[in-house]
């Protein structure tokens, strides 16, 4: 039995673990708009596949499918890849996935935010999103778990926390008006706290340049483990992504966290810049008439859009000559884990990457 819970998660102890603690499974969803995944989302496919199969091999994953794609997916991902029916606009799990938490007794429990396709009416990127925004409740019913319903429009991209009272987010996207135009800063702070029982927040400015989300968190920082971050970087002072990337290293060099520590960074230089070809421009679907994506635009490549499963990292991976660098640089962050890169350029001409398709369950 599934109920939702008239209380917030704070109040009955409940926290969001480190995405480095233990999982129970990974939640994915399969990728077939036209209009966002190019060639009928076919490549795209195989690279979900992909990455289901690399995480697959440390733990659970459950595939969501719609309808009419289910036997498809079916066939193409392994049989160890639990697929189940369900509806959705498009594949960002991340994002319109729950947030689960636990208590100290081990109990798992999901938070349901509202979800507007990262800026509703103004700047979403489609319309409509209300699929998308049953997907948490779906998934939360599925595992039979109790469910907190967050009035906070909020995507699990824009928020990295490290289980420890510390949460990193980005101004560019929690305060952009087309998220939570009704909320001051401090509102949407308290609702931080209470959803997801942390007492620090460390704010960077911006994401990734050129990032479709308003800048998540997740492609440009994120938690190694407690006291200790990645973070996206350039030395070539002529690209826009310098300086959002030194701004990003002063404040979180300046920054102490909810234990009190001076927090240990490291730089893993970006890929590309990577940009869109006209072939695969020409191969996504129009929208009223224009290609959503042009060929020339630079897209948010990033490797710190890594997922951490249970004794693994799944690694995005470009064909770029920067790609050696990061494999060695993951590497030595994560000695304990076998780092496996997957050829990610179609989930990237998605707008997003690897932590942004995945979702993990707690345990
Ligand atoms: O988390 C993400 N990066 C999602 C990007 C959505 C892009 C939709 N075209």
């Amino acid at each position: 039995m599934t109920k939702t819970i008239d209380s917030t998660p704070k109040k009955d102890g409940f926290w969001m673990p480190g995405e480095f603690e233990p999982h129970a499974g990974t939640w994915m969803i399969w990728p077939e708009r036209t209009d966002n995944w190019r060639l009928g989302a076919k490549p795209a496919q195989k690279a979900f596949v992909d990455v289901a199969t690399a995480i697959a091999k440390f733990e659970p994953v459950t595939m969501c499918v719609s309808l009419g794609q289910f036997l498809n997916a079916r066939h193409l991902l392994p049989s160890q890849v639990r697929v189940v029916e369900m509806s959705s606009n498009d594949s960002w799990m991340r994002d319109c996935g729950p947030t689960f938490i636990k208590n100290g007794e081990g109990e798992v429990r999901g938070i349901d935010w509202d979800f507007n396709a990262w800026g509703g009416l103004e700047s979403g990127l489609y319309f409509p999103w209300d699929l998308d925004d049953l997907v948490a409740q779906k998934v939360i019913n599925i595992e039979n778990l109790d469910r907190y319903k967050a009035p906070l429009v909020l995507e699990g991209g824009s928020i990295h926390v490290d289980g420890e009272g510390t949460l990193l987010t980005t101004e560019e996207c929690l305060l952009n008006a087309n998220r939570n135009p009704a909320l001051s800063k401090e509102e949407i702070e308290n609702y931080m706290r209470e959803y997801l029982n942390i007492e620090k927040i460390i704010w960077l400015g911006q994401g990734v340049y050129n990032d479709e989300t308003n800048g998540h968190v997740d492609n440009i920082c994120c938690f190694i483990r407690p006291g200790v971050v990645a973070l996206t970087w350039t030395e070539d002072k002529d690209d826009p992504q310098y300086e959002i990337s030194q701004d990003a290293y002063r404040r979180l060099s300046e920054a102490i966290d909810a234990k009190g520590r001076k927090l240990e960074i490291h730089k893993i230089i970006q890929p590309g810049p990577i940009y869109l070809t006209q072939e695969e421009s020409e191969g996504v679907d129009a929208v009223d008439g224009t290609l959503p994506r042009e060929a020339g635009d630079r897209m948010a490549g990033s490797y710190i859009n890594f997922y951490m499963a249970n004794g693994g990292i799944i690694l995005p991976v470009f064909d770029d000559p920067n790609d050696e660098e990061a494999i060695r640089k993951v590497r030595s962050l994560f000695p304990d884990r076998e780092v496996v890169p997957v050829k990610a350029r179609e989930i990237l001409l998605g707008g997003g990457n690897i932590h942004c398709i995945t979702q993990q369950q707690c345990k």
